[in-house]
């Protein structure tokens, strides 16, 4: 049996029915045999971070366990973005889904193709703060994932999604 290895994944949509497409992309991302579901956090609405005047984000992260080497989890995120339509127009615009990967195991890697953890994670609390509700002992770079969230810029922007705010 190969070796499987957690990761935590990062998604977010402000193009169209961003919660209807969250909980399939979750199901698409775990549905490969290779692929399981370890943990899953709340979705949180949030404020765009940098990029052209857009909507509201709706963000969470998972964890999951796969046997898949790093750049096949990266194609298989980016199947899963395909078939939700994602289209990339402008950088950091909006779209109806983004999965990145922020962490594959204790693995580090600085190739721009595929950088682990990723370079903005630790900064941004619209992956910060779900990660630290999905899992309140995580840790980045050495720091509390909660600590990192409470010093994050764009935490005031960050509320719990409620399910009467539509999105
Ligand atoms: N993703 C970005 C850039 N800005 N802002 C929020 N609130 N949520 C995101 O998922 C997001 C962003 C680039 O992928
Ligand atoms: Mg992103
Ligand atoms: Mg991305």
């Amino acid at each position: 049996m190969s070796e499987r290895v957690r990761s935590v994944l990062a998604l977010g949509s402000n193009l169209g029915a961003s919660r209807d497409t969250l909980v399939r992309a979750v199901a698409d991302l775990v549905e490969p045999d290779g692929v399981s579901l370890y943990a899953l956090s709340p979705v949180a609405r949030t404020k765009p971070v940098g990029g052209p005047e857009q909507p509201d984000f709706l963000n969470m992260v998972i964890e999951v366990e796969s046997s898949l080497a790093p750049l096949e989890l990266l194609a298989h995120c980016q199947e899963v973005e395909e078939k939700h339509q994602r289209t990339r127009t402008v950088r950091w615009g909006p779209r109806t889904l983004d999965v990145d990967i922020i962490t594959y195991g204790s693995w580090t890697s600085d190739d721009p193709t595929l950088t682990i953890p990723h370079p903005r994670a630790a900064t941004r609390a619209f992956v910060l703060q779900p990660w630290a509700w999905m899992d309140p002992g995580a840790r980045l770079n050495g720091r509390l994932v909660s600590e990192l969230a409470a010093e994050a810029p764009d935490l005031p922007g960050l509320v719990p999604f409620e399910e009467d705010q539509g999105g």
